[in-house]
């Protein structure tokens, strides 16, 4: 949304609308905004990574100094088209920052159950691929972690990954708590708490009431469009196969 000028037509595809970004055909599921360079989103685990690769090789291909950057969870480094895109970054050289989250679940399934790596970082340092790391406990070094990582791409025309340390707040998709199921505890939370900049946000040198003055304008505004926009026309029948490649 940040990346959007217009929120109307993003606004409009989450409600699987006409006029939405990708004519209703993406929805939440597979939001993009092309237009700035936000290729693609899906909620096939791993799936963006080799559809990276290819954006990647395209821009070396067109000696282009940008750089992709690909987002995914740590349950994705089980994916084997993930590790075959790390393979491929290092063996073509591309120029592309690999950004796994990791906030150590799997949806209810925590590492060790599911990963023999006892430090993620191993697996694209085996693959001669720079390393960097971070955190959302301190998102200023984790912004210039991200710089480093896409300065030295940009630069040397090779991958480069962070490794981002993260909490899951709340159930694996939904905004409701899910501690009552039991495969994790709730204390876990409490040093994430402690420097979230929301509930601190002090912590960057902001007030409460300056965040709590933005949260409540943008709720408000955002309710308004979600309620205006939704009784706009679904997609005719007869455009159901445009927007789907
Ligand atoms: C290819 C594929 N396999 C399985 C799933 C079901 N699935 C959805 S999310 C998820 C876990 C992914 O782990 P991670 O990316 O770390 O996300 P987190 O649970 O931390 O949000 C799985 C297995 C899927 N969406 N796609
Ligand atoms: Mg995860």
């Amino acid at each position: 949304m940040s990346l959007a000028e217009d929120l109307q037509p993003l606004i409009l595809e989450l409600l699987a609308k006409k006029d939405g970004i990708s004519g209703g055909k993406a929805g939440s599921m597979h939001l993009s905004v092309p237009q700035k360079n936000l290729m693609w989103t899906s909620a096939i685990v791993g799936s963006g990574v080799p559809i990276a690769m290819g954006i990647a090789e395209s821009l070396k291909r067109t000696s282009s100094d940008n750089v992709v950057s690909v987002m995914f969870g740590d349950g994705a480094l089980e994916e084997g088209c993930v590790l075959e895109s790390l393979n491929l970054s290092a063996v073509f050289k591309l120029p592309v920052v690999f950004i796994m989250e990791d906030n150590g679940l799997a949806i209810h399934t925590s590492k060790s159950p599911r990963s023999a790596l006892s430090e993620y970082n191993q697996l694209p340092e085996a693959y001669g691929i720079k390393t960097f790391s971070g955190s959302f406990k301190d998102p200023i070094s984790l912004y210039e972690s991200y710089a480093k990582a896409y300065k030295y791409s940009r630069e040397n025309k090779l991958p480069s990954f962070l490794k981002v340390e993260c909490y899951r707040w709340v159930e694996h998709v939904g905004v409701s708590e899910d501690w009552h199921l039991g495969y994790r505890h709730k204390e876990e939370l409490t040093p994430w708490l402690e420097v979230d900049i929301i509930e601190n946000p002090d912590l960057i040198g902001i007030s409460k009431d300056f965040c709590e003055e933005k949260k409540s304008f943008y709720n408000k505004k955002f309710m308004k469009m979600f309620k205006d926009l939704s009784s706009s026309s679904d997609p005719a029948i007869d455009s159901l196969l445009l927007n789907v490649r």
